[in-house]
């Protein structure tokens, strides 16, 4: 029987049949031979040999073994004819192969440049470079578990990213010749989260960790939650991230406008349930603890180092508009510091967004620095930290304790502690008339506004792109922080208070902290207060800047959390009750001709969740039901705590 299939698949068919058992004797004894053809070779190679001789550099791909047998994927970069180089090394759960190839190039800075950090000192320092995908994702084997915590009550395994970047450095100071034996580890958020992790138990060559925007306290203030407020817009990368090894699975949006999608699921819960999200591993664990309990507490990255001694160079570098973790660096220098006998531990503070050290740092949106910010750190913090103690070159200077750039007069500071021992608290009140006043006193009287979870205050100005990085398709999530506030001022439902002009400088240098007396009709409350400098009514070398809301540190606080973030308690209605809460850290001075300005609002959408604002057990499981307006009072005895800076002060800090 010539079968109408072409000979390469004929057979396989025929042998199923076979197995079946369909195919008669008769026919087996009768079928004819096979039919032969001419062969065409192939043209694709057993195995391709690049010519690689005219490159700059020597790239090796590895599998590295972990104590446990897993191998981790691990590419190895060497400058060409590099001899007792030191090694700089990222982990990351993001795709080692594709951070060192952002071009095909037969040139080392070329194939770094893009998001791989600080390339152009990598490059100029003559580092050998190594990035490694972490357990569980891309080219490497083993299990993905989400910031995989330390072996212990979270994690029974004998492995954890600590003893990976053990085995991985004994590896490479074991198998790489061209290396001199000094380890660094850099890199910014979840890779940035990794260089702290190094730093438990760290192996002896581990000579510097530059943990850039690192992920440290996903409920308290970084990536997951703020203050209890939950996340929603990360529900994409919990999917992306989690659900396959390659990150192939990719989140839809159903809207133009995230701010629609996110209203018609009704909850961060329903939605989850719609898109099948209770298949990623993390996202059940997310709503089995939407409060602080001892899963977030044990893997926060500031407590878990402060019980570590400081035995390695850690340069922690904090970016003021961080949309990601804007609490994790200066908790981890406040939880360490202490610690630092020896003076190891330095910190920067630049005006950046999200890992924008490593890009151009002349502006951030409509901000505009005077100046390369991010240049100016790689060269003169970054590259002379890094000679140091890598190259264990003791003629480089040490760099300064504290590196902080001073928005508003846009000039770096080199202080030798953080915050500024000269930053004292003082109170801007929220009085009536809609007045702050600093050092002012209270008053009886108090604002109100209606919220309604029906409309929710955008976090921007919509349509709002979903989270991403890609300027093309208008996703500009990372700048999001220095937006214009002035549309949220116009709003019934945020409370606005505004000082007068000013007359001389006002100097902040440190956390704000948010200290309101506030009301609700509900049983549940979110409360958000943004701290603003309010431009100038028209700015003549700038006019869009003209009236411009600029806010300098803003956060949120779920009120159901008021006693303590481990238990949600509801509120007691129509009742004044006192939320006290931080505010990111600031560095800035509000000018003379600016004013002082805080909102004060109740939703933040859709970055974060809705509060339904009626007490329930757990807001992912809240019903459409549940969802109610409520009366918002803010009195005039709450104030936001100011770490302000005297103008003496201020003159003599810096140095
Ligand atoms: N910190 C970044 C992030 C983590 C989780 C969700 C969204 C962003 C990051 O590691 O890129």
């Amino acid at each position: 029987m010539k079968s109408p299939l072409k000979p390469a698949l004929a057979a396989p068919l025929f042998v199923s049949l076979c197995i079946a058992g369909l195919a008669s004797a008769q026919t087996a004894q009768t079928a004819p031979p096979a039919p032969q053809y001419p062969a065409l070779p192939s043209e694709t190679p057993a195995e391709f040999q690049a010519a690689t001789s005219g490159f700059n550099y020597v790239k090796r791909t590895v599998m590295i073994p972990m104590r446990d047998g897993t191998r981790l994927n691990t590419v190895i970069i060497v400058p060409k004819g590099a001899r007792n180089a030191p090694i700089l090394m990222t982990r990351t759960p993001y795709d080692a192969a594709s951070l060192t190839s952002h071009a095909d190039s037969s040139d080392l800075e070329t194939i770094l440049t893009g998001y791989d950090n600080a390339a152009d000192v990598i490059v100029e320092g003559g580092y050998i470079r190594v990035v490694q995908d972490v357990r569980g994702k891309y080219g490497s084997e083993g299990d993905y578990v989400m910031n995989r915590p330390l072996h212990g009550p979270l994690n029974p395994t004998p492995v954890d990213h600590s003893t990976d970047t053990w085995d991985t450095i004994e590896w490479l100071t074991k198998n790489v010749p061209e290396t001199n034996g000094r380890v660094g580890i850099i890199g910014i958020s979840y890779d940035g989260f990794l260089p702290l992790m190094a730093l438990v138990n760290p192996h002896p060559a581990l000579k510097v960790s530059v943990p850039m925007n690192p992920m440290v306290d996903g409920w308290m203030g970084d990536d997951w939650f703020h203050h209890g407020a939950f996340r929603q817009i990360n529900m994409s990368y919990i999917q992306e991230q989690v659900v396959t090894r390659g990150n192939t699975a990719k989140w839809f949006s159903s809207n133009y406008d995230d701010y629609d999608m996110y209203m018609r699921a009704g909850s961060a819960g329903e939605l989850g349930r719609q898109r099948g999200l209770q298949q990623s591993g993390f996202w059940r664990k997310v709503l089995e603890h939407p409060s602080y309990d001892a899963f977030w507490q044990q893997q926060a990255m500031d407590k878990i180092l402060a019980k570590q001694p400081v035995t390695v160079p850690t340069l922690l570098v904090h970016s003021l508009w961080d949309a990601e973790d804007i609490y994790g660096p200066v908790a981890v220098y406040k939880a360490i510091k202490p610690n630092d006998k020896e003076n190891k531990v330095f910190l920067s503070i630049g005006p950046w967004s999200h890992g924008g050290a490593i890009g151009d740092g002349s502006s951030l949106g409509a901000l505009k620095f005077g100046g390369d910010t991010a240049l100016h750190w790689r060269q003169e913090v970054l590259k002379p930290f890094l000679a140091r103690y890598l190259k264990g070159d003791e003629s480089v200077p040490a760099i300064p304790t504290v590196t902080a750039f001073e928005t508003g007069t846009n000039k770096w500071r080199n202080l030798s502690a953080w915050p500024l021992a000269s930053a004292k608290p003082v109170a801007l009140r929220l009085v009536e008339g809609q007045k702050a006043v600093l050092g002012g006193a209270a008053d009886k009287g108090y604002d109100e506004y209606v919220s309604d979870p029906g409309k929710p205050v955008p976090f921007r100005q919509r349509p709002i792109p979903p989270y991403g990085y890609d300027e093309a398709k208008g996703q500009s999530w990372p700048r999001w922080l220095a937006d214009d506030q002035r549309e949220a001022s116009g709003r019934t439902d945020v409370a606005t208070f505004v000082s007068d002009v000013l007359t001389a400088p006002v100097k902040i240098a440190g956390e704000p902290v948010a200290n309101l007396v506030a009301s609700t009709s509900g049983t549940d409350s979110d409360w958000v207060v943004k701290l603003i400098d309010v431009y100038p009514d028209q700015v003549g070398s700038q006019p869009a800047m003209g009236g411009y809301q600029l806010m300098v540190s803003g956060d949120i606080f779920r009120g159901r959390y008021r006693e303590g973030y481990e238990v949600a308690k509801p509120l007691a209605s129509n009742k004044a009750l006192n939320y006290r809460f931080g505010l990111p850290t600031a560095n800035h001075v509000f000018l003379p001709g600016h004013r002082i300005m805080v909102q004060v609002q109740s939703s933040w959408f859709p970055l974060y969740d809705r509060n339904p604002q009626t007490f329930v057990p757990n807001i992912f499981n809240a019903k459409p039901s549940d969802y109610k307006k409520a009366t918002q009072r803010v009195y005039h005895s709450s104030f936001v705590e100011l770490p302000l800076v005297e103008a003496a002060s201020a003159a003599s800090a810096a140095r």
